[in-house]
């Protein structure tokens, strides 16, 4: 039935957690898949605390399920988002896009659980004794702001570096993914690029279909000499934005250039000006449907993957 410590350290059905997405993870993704079993995440952005205040309130609406919220630690409002989680009374907080531990105590003495997203194993152990429940290893394969070592390489490096559970992300989209994650010893999967795709997910309908028709290769990482990499769908703005990284345009330039872009691109339908970030496992995605049906496939699609794999492994050999 796939349980594993995250089932129980959340309180949810299945192993599946929703990445925490700008814009894209509000109150009706979150309520989803949260009420599809998994846990939904309204992801905080660099959006005014008002906005996610209102997703919060909405989400208890629509939900007597665990859900969480993502605070983005580059957001001009971090402090602001922190003291809206607290008053709000969630109970569990991922981070993403730095080192949350500054915020560790606060949210700690607030009885909140916290899984930092990290992609390094230096991170990893920090956050493990500055009180982290467990980790999301997060791999250069997805989309949006990520760091330099791949899925399959990051993941058993942090399983053998913590104590704590880990739940690997990163080009993880079916069931084939959640059970490779399960063998590099993560105990579950985050999700974010399948569920733009899942039909409560609030993304235009064109970044919907651009999604669908995305290659193996339709995404590329912009912003390398920011500090900053962000992989997202190759589109007029990802290549004016290389032009520009290339032409030697300093940082202030190039975040004036996005900014606004993600919205523009993922709400509004922008699809030449817009940003789309994206993981590079778009082009596994083939239909919109709905979240609890994405999630019961994905655990059914585990369940059979894992089977075969021990019946592999039990067979003997009459030669
Ligand atoms: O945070 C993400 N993905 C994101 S955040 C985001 S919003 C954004 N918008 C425009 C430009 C840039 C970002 C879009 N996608 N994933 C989790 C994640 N965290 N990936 C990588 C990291 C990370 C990076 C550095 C975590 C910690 C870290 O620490 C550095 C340090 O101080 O040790």
């Amino acid at each position: 039935m796939l349980k594993t410590a995250i089932c129980d350290l959340f309180g949810i059905k299945y192993p599946v957690i929703q990445g925490g997405m700008a814009w894209l993870g509000d109150a009706n993704l979150a309520s989803a898949v949260s009420n599809g079993g998994g846990l939904g995440i309204i992801g905080a952005g660099n959006a005014p605390p008002e906005w996610l205040q209102k997703q919060i309130r909405l989400t208890r609406e629509r939900t007597d399920k665990p859900f969480a919220v993502n605070v983005m630690l580059m957001s001009p409002y971090v402090k602001e988002v922190i003291e809206i989680v607290i008053e709000e009374g969630i109970k569990i907080v991922t981070t993403g896009g730095g080192n949350p531990g500054i915020y560790m105590s606060r949210l700690k003495e607030a009885g909140i659980k916290v899984m930092p997203v990290v992609a390094s194993v230096a991170l990893a152990k920090r956050l493990e004794r500055a009180g982290a429940d467990a980790l999301v290893a997060e791999g250069m394969e997805s989309g949006g702001h990520i760091g330099e070592t791949t899925t399959m390489a990051l993941v058993p490096q942090i399983v053998d570096s913590v104590r704590i559970p880990v739940v690997a992300a990163g080009g993880i989209g079916d069931g084939r993914g959640l059970a490779a994650a399960l063998a590099l010893g993560a105990h579950g999967v985050q999700i974010g690029t399948r569920f733009i795709c899942a039909e409560e997910c609030s993304a235009h309908p064109n970044f919907k279909k651009k999604l669908i028709q995305a290659g193996d290769r339709a995404t590329v990482v912009t912003g390398r000499s920011t500090g900053h990499p962000v992989r997202c769908l190759e589109n007029a703005m990802t290549r004016q934005y290389e032009k520009l990284e290339k032409a030697g345009a300093s940082v202030e330039e190039l975040e004036r250039f996005g900014t606004g872009r993600l919205y523009r691109g993922v709400i509004e339908g922008d699809l030449e000006g817009g940003s789309l970030m994206a993981g590079q496992i778009a082009g596994l995605i083939k239909e919109v449907k709905p979240a609890k049906a994405i999630i019961e496939e994905l655990v059914r699609e585990a369940e059979l993957v894992i089977t075969r794999l021990a019946m592999i492994a039990a067979r003997t050999t009459h030669d």
